[in-house]
Formats: C-alpha cells, sequence, structure tokens
C-alpha cells in the first residue's frame, strides 16, 4: 500500500512536469497567453511534502504542505531558463527556490533543496517576490520584500516590509547584503515600508539604481506617489541618496490606489521597458492588472512613453485564488527576440504569456495614453473608428 501510494504520487509528478505547454488561440496583437501554468503547487517535489519512511509515516501523508507557487523571478542563463518563485508553506510562510528548464514555456523543475539564505536578520519573518537582476557588475542580484513584525504597532497584524538583497554568481551560492535603506532627501521623509523594490541592470551616473515603491502602511501606499527611484554608490552599504517619483499613480486610473514595479526593465532601442502592477479599489477587494510605461535610456528615471489602461488583466480562471482578481509579475527572460512575461495569477500560481521585443516596444510607444476623462476617452476612440471607417470606404 505505502510503495504502491508513493510510486502514484511520484507518476503523477512526472506526469506534470512532462506535459508540453501550448499558446492560446486568442488573439490582441500584443501578447499570446500560454494554456497552462508553468509553476504550481504540484510542481513542488514531493521529497518536500512528504516524509516518506515507512516506519515514520506508514500512512504516507503529507507532513509539511505547500500552498502555492507564484510571483518569480525569471532568468536565462547558459542556454537554460530558471525561474525563482514565492513558494508559500500552509504555515504562511514564504521562501525562494530555483526550478529549471531547457525551455521558456513549460518542464520546470525544482532544484532538490529551495534556497536557504543567510538567516541575518533575526526579525525577518517572511520573504517574497524576488526580482532577479543581472547587472553589468558580474553578480545576479535578488532583491526581496522582507516582512517583520512591526514593534511599534501592538495590532497583532501590524507589520513592517523592507527591500532585503542578496546576490550570487550561481543561484546556489547567495551572500546576503544589508537591507537597503531609504533616508530622506530634500523635503521628503523617509518611506516608513518598501515593497516591490527592483535594482535597474545597469550603473546610473556610476551607481546602482533602484526602483522603489515607497508607501506609509504595509498594504496602504498612503502618501506613497508611486514608483520612486534613486542611488546609491556602494552595493555593500546600500542607503538612496534621495528618492523621486518616477511612475506616478493617478485618479481614476489603473494605479489609483497603487502600482509597483514589477521584472527588471528590458532595454529596447527605443527606451526601458517597465512592466509593472497597479492596483485600483472595487466594491470587491483591490484589483491588480498589469501595465507598461517606458523610460529614457540616458536618464532611467523618466517616463518617456505610458500606455493608457492596463497590459494585461486577470482572465478567466486567473481571476480565482487565495487573493482573487490579480495578476502580478516580477520577472521576464529577452530571450533573442522574443520575451516571456512570468505572471502569477491571484497569488496562487505562475504563467507565462510570450511576446517579441518588436511588439512589446510597439506596444508601449504606440498605445495612446489614457487621456483621464470619459469623453476625452470616447472622443479618442470615435477617432480611431472613424480612421478604421474611411479606410474601409476607400477600399
Ligand atoms: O496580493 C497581491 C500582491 O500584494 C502585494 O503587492 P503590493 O505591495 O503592490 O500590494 C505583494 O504582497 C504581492 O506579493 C502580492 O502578490
Amino acid at each position: 500500500m505505502f510503495e504502491k501510494a508513493l510510486a502514484e504520487i511520484n507518476a503523477e509528478y512526472e506526469r506534470l512536469l512532462a506535459r508540453k505547454n501550448s499558446p492560446r488561440r486568442e488573439y490582441n496583437g500584443i501578447y499570446t497567453r500560454w494554456r497552462h501554468p508553468v509553476l504550481t503547487r504540484a510542481h513542488v517535489p514531493p521529497t518536500w511534502k512528504y516524509d516518506m519512511d515507512p516506519r515514520t509515516n506508514p500512512l504516507l501523508m503529507e507532513r509539511l504542505g505547500v500552498n502555492a507557487v507564484f510571483n518569480s523571478g525569471a532568468l536565462k542563463l547558459s542556454g537554460k531558463y530558471y525561474l525563482v518563485p514565492r513558494v508559500e508553506g500552509s504555515d504562511r510562510k514564504s521562501f525562494f527556490a530555483v526550478a529549471e528548464s531547457d525551455s521558456p514555456v513549460d518542464g520546470f523543475r525544482f532544484w532538490d533543496y529551495p534556497v536557504v539564505l543567510p538567516d541575518t536578520c533575526p526579525e525577518e519573518v517572511n520573504v517574497y517576490d524576488l526580482r532577479l537582476t543581472q547587472h553589468q557588475d558580474g553578480w545576479i542580484y535578488g532583491v526581496f520584500c522582507s516582512e517583520s513584525k512591526d514593534k511599534d504597532d501592538p495590532s497583532l497584524s501590524a507589520a513592517v516590509a523592507a527591500a532585503g538583497i542578496v546576490r550570487t554568481k550561481d543561484l546556489k551560492n547567495w551572500e546576503r547584503l544589508p537591507n537597503l535603506q531609504t533616508p530622506s532627501s530634500g523635503d521628503a521623509a523617509p518611506s516608513p515600508q518598501q515593497r516591490n523594490v527592483v535594482l535597474h541592470p545597469e550603473f546610473v551616473d556610476g551607481k546602482y539604481a533602484f526602483f522603489t515603491r515607497p508607501m506609509d502602511g504595509f498594504i496602504s501606499a498612503g502618501s506613497g506617489g508611486g514608483i520612486g527611484f534613486g542611488l546609491c554608490g556602494d552595493i555593500s552599504r546600500p542607503v538612496l541618496e534621495g528618492e523621486i517619483i518616477t511612475s506616478r499613480r493617478k485618479y481614476h486610473q489603473i494605479t489609483e490606489e497603487k502600482n509597483g514595479a514589477g521584472a527588471v526593465p528590458v532595454k529596447t532601442a527605443k527606451g526601458w521597458v517597465h512592466i509593472a502592477h497597479g492596483v485600483r479599489s472595487t466594491a470587491a477587494g483591490l484589483r491588480y492588472v498589469l501595465y507598461t510605461f517606458a523610460t529614457s535610456l540616458e536618464k532611467p528615471w523618466e517616463v518617456i512613453a505610458e500606455p493608457g489602461g492596463y497590459f494585461m488583466a486577470p482572465r478567466r480562471g486567473e481571476r480565482a485564488g487565495d487573493v482573487p482578481n490579480v495578476l502580478f509579475t516580477n520577472g521576464a527572460v529577452v530571450d533573442g527576440g522574443s520575451v516571456y512575461i512570468y505572471y502569477a495569477a491571484s497569488d496562487t500560481r505562475l504563467h507565462v504569456a510570450s511576446t517579441t521585443l518588436e511588439r512589446l516596444t510597439d506596444y508601449v510607444f504606440n498605445t495612446p495614453p489614457d487621456p483621464g476623462r470619459s469623453p476625452d476617452c470616447v472622443k479618442q476612440r470615435a477617432e480611431l473608428i472613424k480612421r478604421n471607417l474611411e479606410l474601409r470606404n476607400d477600399e
């Protein structure tokens, strides 16, 4: 009985990993969604969950459950694709783990062990949402949310989010650096919280450049105006010299409630393309969508294009999960002319969408901005329709 059940668990796991993915047929010209998630909790090796010794677990029960696998850093190294997602145990604590594949869209297999980060931060209770940056300095950096209990607030749920930083050359040996500090600059007060921090892949004015997300509370952005940007000269003592706002939150747009940097910016001939997330409130709670903007190659903090509306929003089954109505990305891979965007649905599983650099650039630079008001939006759409109908009449 024990041996038979174990063999079935292992066979089911291998069947899942061997499953081929296929593109969905719906067309929008911008990107293609792939049918199956690339990582789910079922992709977690059985050895991470079961005690496989019949003497200590004769009923072959899961001893350490896994709840979800989602928000993932992504990288292509020496011809292989790597994902480092947030793996959340059934105890609510998250950790990181490396999954590897020869393909960008399927076959991701976790390494034997999850990542065991140097435990240098005794107050840290949870870690998640790693952004992997292959930096010009030769290191691969991981910047993630380091969450601790807020000791100054007696509320049991009060927490503090900070940006943790690690670096590696091989995804195996990780060096922990101090958490990023965002001190006050000019009139701005230091942000009491930081999440969704992304390290830019190139030096800017000879310094390390971070996209940040200043916010007042653990959940609420409060006075935090959007996605910030700051420089630091010494990554081993990461203190931002200042923080300015790059992509702003806007009333009645998809970023009204908050926004945050997502994948590491993608370099194109026309500018850095950012795939971020925007959050709005609804009667049913927060709705997270992906949106894009571009910043200047010379001044990566300056927005030079920002398409109106969302790039991707939850569809079909993506809407359902532990935190419904959420799409979130923290990793994309540029592979020759192709771009693979790894996005998580409803804090539960990880999907992939593919596009090309050409299409992504065209989308970011040629999609009109949000005019801000319904009367202007309908005029914008009527002009498009008019041009199309005139084309038809010309035929
Ligand atoms: O639950 C949705 C997302 O919420 C947070 O993102 P943000 O800081 O922008 O609100 C993160 O906890 C993220 O992991 C999560 O997917």
